[in-house]
């Protein structure tokens, strides 16, 4: 497998999967911050000119999300995912999902100081009912879907720990603590210790 990555971005996510499905890959450097992504050689990658973008015998995932509920499937001996048919695997797309499509805009409203002028409209809502919801939800103890860490928990725990990091989420107890839980994965270190080395 081939990972399309860049230091300090969202392909770190990605990393981490792959440390936790104990992938093989390599890693292909694009430098996104300096116009790699807009080759037309990477836009044959990735139309969007985005890391990260997995390579698997021959078909190109991108979305970070996808490429994680990808793997997590690919790997199943590692329990990443509840199985196929059990209600539980709908908690977790629900969780990948909110991930993606509700959480990350939310936040980047809030980074930006833009004004919603129809929370009732935006599928986000506004930030201030995206943190209530999570107020709400992050476990105290454990994990979001089951007893066992899923690949929704590194998406919505990677995304928690980066919105703390930058000051766009005020933490609470329950949010550090399971935060905490998820970057004390080993994975997670063996996937930060990969993006230094690559930076
Ligand atoms: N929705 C995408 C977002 C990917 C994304 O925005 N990647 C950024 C780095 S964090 C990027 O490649 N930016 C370069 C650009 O847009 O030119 C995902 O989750 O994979």
């Amino acid at each position: 497998m081939k990972l399309y990555h860049w230091p300090q971005t969202r392909s770190g996510r990605v990393m981490w999967m792959l440390e936790e499905s104990g992938a093989s890959y390599e890693i292909v450097p694009v430098d996104v911050g300096s116009g790699g992504g807009a080759t037309p050689e990477f836009r044959k990658i990735n139309p969007m000119g985005k890391v990260p973008a997995l390579e698997d015998r021959g078909t190109v995932i991108t979305e970070s999300g996808a490429i994680c509920a990808y793997l997590a499937d690919l790997y199943p001996e590692k329990r990443l995912a509840p199985e196929q048919g059990d209600p539980l695997r709908g908690l977790y797309y629900r969780w990948l999902f909110l991930s993606a499509g509700v959480m990350e805009p939310a936040f980047l409203q809030k980074g930006m100081g833009w004004e919603t002028k129809a929370a009732g409209a935006s599928g986000w809502g506004d930030p201030e009912r995206v943190e209530e919801m999570l107020h709400a939800e992050i476990p105290a103890d454990g994990w979001l879907v089951d007893d066992y860490f899923t690949a929704a928990d590194l998406m919505v725990g990677g995304g928690l720990h980066y919105m703390i990091q930058f000051g766009l989420l005020d933490p609470w107890p329950a949010a550090e603590a399971y935060v905490a839980r998820c970057t004390g994965r080993p994975a997670f270190q063996r996937a930060q210790e990969k993006d230094k080395a690559a930076a």
